[in-house]
C-alpha cells in the first residue's frame, strides 16, 4: 500500500435519495427458496433528481508501532445513524464510525495487537475471519466482550498476503449484528516477498468492495425480522450495497485496477461480472495469492468469501463506465435447484483520470503464492456430515446443533489432517473453519480448480457434495475452542456450528 485513504466522514450523507432506486433493485431475485424464479434480468436505472453517489473508500489504517515493536490498532464497536434514505436517519452500527469499519493493514511477521472497546448495549465479540492466530485471540463465541468492557487480541501475523475481514461472532446475534453494519476488512502483506506487481495505490488503483444486502422496513429502519424462510435459507435483503452505499461510482484511472471483493451478505451467494464480460483476471482467492492469474468471466462467491481480481480499463475511453453486475447463484439460495437467478448493477466503475504513473501494463504472469497444504499418508481423517433442515428442524453438523459446552473434536496441535464435509441437505452451504490453515484436495473426487487451490479457509460445500480437505492445525496446543461452520449466519445462530480444541 502506498498511502492510505482518506477517511470517510460524508458516509452518513452520501446515501440519500438512493433507495428509491434500490428498493426494486432485488425485487426480481425473490428471497429465495422457491423454485418459481423468472429468470428476468434486472438492471438499476440511472437515478434522476440525486447526485450520483461516490464510491466509499474503505479508510485503510496502519495502527501506531509501539517501543516493542508492536503494532497496535484501536476499535471501538459503536452504535450510530447512517443515512441510506433521504431525510431518514437509520439504526446501525460500526467500527470507529457508524457503519462498516477501517481495512486494518496488518504485515506478515509482525507483532500485532488489537484493541477492543466495545461502546455497545450488548454483548459482542471481534472474529478475525481467516487469520491464523492463537484461539485465546480468535474472536470466536468465548471472547464475549460485555457492554462497555474491553479485550485485546495478540498475535504474530502469520497469514500470507490476502484479504481477510472481521466481524462480530456472537453466540446466537452474529446475523443480526453483521447485518447492523459491523464489518471490517484486514489487509495482510508479506514484506519479505517484496513487490508482486500488482495494483497498490490503496483508493485509487487498489480498491476493497464491500458487497452486502439488507432489508429495510416502512420506517426506514434494518429489518432483521426472520421469516420462516430466512431461518431455512438465510436471510436476504432486497437492497444491495457497496461499501454502505447503493449504487455507487467508483471514478478509475485508464490503468488496470485491482479489486478486493468481499461477500459479506449473511446468506446470499454472490456471481459477479462486469458488463460486456470484461475479463476478470484472478490473483487471489479468500486465503491468498493463486500460483498464476485466472481469467474469468465471473467470479462466484459464498458468504464470507474474498477474492482478488485485476481488471484492464487501459483498454476504455475516458468518460466510459462499466457497470459491476451482481447476480444470485441458485446454490445457497434454494432449497432445490431451481433458484432465482435475478441480476443487478452493484456499482459503475467511471473510467475518468489517465493512468497513474507506475501503473502496472501487463499481469504478471505468476505470483508468489503460499504453499498448499497436502495431507500425508495415513493422515487421520475425520468426517463432518452436514445435515438436518428437514420440515423446519435447524441444520446441524453430524445430527448435532452447537452446544458452547461441548467439544466435538479434540485435534493434536501442529498436525495435518484429513476432514471430509459431506453435505446430505438439499442446499449449499458456505463452511469456515478458524485457526488452521487448509487445501481443498477433492471435490466429489476430482481436483479442485485452479482458483480453489492453495490456501482456502471459507469454501461451498454444494448439496449432496463431498468435500475432502487437508487441515493443519495451529503449531502451539491450546484448550480455548475454535469454529468450524456455516457462514450463512442465520444457520450458524440456529447451531450449524461446532467446536474443537487442540490441548
Ligand atoms: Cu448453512
Amino acid at each position: 500500500m502506498s498511502e492510505s485513504g482518506p477517511a470517510n466522514p460524508a458516509r452518513r450523507t452520501l446515501l440519500s435519495g438512493f433507495v428509491a432506486v434500490a428498493a426494486s433493485q432485488l425485487a426480481a431475485c425473490g428471497g429465495g427458496g422457491g423454485s418459481s424464479g423468472t429468470g428476468t434480468t434486472v438492471q438499476t436505472p440511472p437515478a434522476t433528481g440525486a447526485t450520483a453517489t461516490d464510491l466509499p473508500v474503505v479508510p485503510l489504517v496502519q495502527g501506531t508501532v509501539d517501543g516493542s515493536g508492536t503494532r497496535v490498532f484501536s476499535l471501538q464497536v459503536g452504535a450510530g445513524t447512517t443515512t441510506f434514505r433521504a431525510g431518514i436517519a437509520t439504526r446501525t452500527l460500526g467500527y470507529n464510525g457508524a457503519l462498516l469499519g477501517p481495512a486494518l493493514h496488518l504485515r506478515k511477521g509482525e507483532r500485532v495487537r488489537i484493541d477492543v472497546q466495545n461502546s455497545l448495549t450488548e454483548s459482542t465479540t471481534v472474529h478475525w475471519h481467516g487469520l491464523d492466530v492463537p484461539a485465546e485471540a480468535d474472536g470466536g463465541p468465548h471472547q464475549v466482550i460485555a457492554p462497555g468492557g474491553q479485550w485485546s487480541a495478540n498475535f504474530t501475523v502469520a497469514n500470507p498476503a490476502s484479504t481477510c475481514w472481521y466481524h462480530p461472532h456472537t453466540h446466537g446475534a452474529t446475523g443480526r449484528q453483521v447485518v447492523s453494519g459491523l464489518a471490517g476488512l484486514l489487509v495482510i502483506d508479506d514484506p519479505a516477498i517484496g513487490s508482486t506487481g500488482l495494483p497498490n495505490n490503496w483508493g485509487v488503483d487498489d480498491v476493497a468492495l464491500v458487497l452486502q444486502d439488507k432489508r429495510f422496513d416502512s420506517s426506514g429502519q434494518i429489518d432483521y425480522t426472520l421469516t420462516a424462510n430466512d431461518l431455512q435459507v438465510g436471510y436476504t435483503g432486497d437492497v444491495l450495497l457497496v461499501n454502505g452505499a447503493v449504487a455507487p461510482i467508483f471514478k478509475a484511472p485508464q490503468q488496470w485496477v485491482r479489486l478486493r471483493l468481499l461477500n459479506g451478505c449473511n446468506s446470499r451467494t454472490l456471481s459477479l461480472r462486469l458488463a460486456g464480460n470484461l475479463p476478470l483476471s484472478q490473483v487471489a482467492n479468500e486465503a491468498g495469492l493463486l500460483a498464476q492469474p485466472v481469467v474469468r468471466n465471473s467470479v462466484t462467491l459464498v458468504p464470507g468469501e474474498r477474492a482478488e481480481v485485476l481488471v484492464n480499463l487501459g483498454t476504455a475511453s475516458l468518460g466510459q463506465d462499466i457497470a459491476l453486475y451482481a447476480s444470485y447463484a441458485a446454490t445457497g439460495m434454494g432449497m432445490g435447484s431451481g433458484g432465482s437467478q435475478g441480476e443487478v448493477a452493484a456499482m459503475t466503475i467511471r473510467v475518468d483520470k489517465l493512468a497513474q504513473v507506475g501503473a502496472m501494463t501487463a499481469v504478471p504472469a505468476s505470483l508468489p503464492a503460499a504453499s498448499a497444504i497436502t495431507a500425508p499418508a495415513g493422515a487421520t481423517a475425520r468426517t463432518i456430515r452436514l445435515d438436518g433442515g428437514m420440515m423446519g428442524s435447524p441444520f446441524t453438523l453430524n445430527g448435532r446443533s452447537f452446544d458452547i459446552a461441548r467439544i466435538d473434536m479434540r485435534v493434536p496441535a501442529a498436525t495435518t489432517e484429513v476432514w471430509t464435509f459431506t453435505n446430505t441437505t438439499m442446499m449449499a452451504h458456505p463452511m469456515h473453519v478458524h485457526g488452521v490453515r487448509m487445501s481443498i484436495l477433492t471435490r466429489n473426487g476430482v481436483a479442485p480448480r485452479v482458483e480453489e487451490q492453495g490456501l482456502r479457509d471459507t469454501f461451498s460445500v454444494d448439496s449432496m457434495e463431498t468435500v475432502r480437505v487437508a487441515v493443519r492445525t495451529a503449531d502451539t496446543p491450546s484448550a480455548s475452542p475454535l469454529m468450524f461452520h456455516c457462514h450463512i449466519l442465520e444457520h450458524e445462530d440456529a447451531g450449524m456450528m461446532g467446536q474443537f480444541t487442540t490441548a
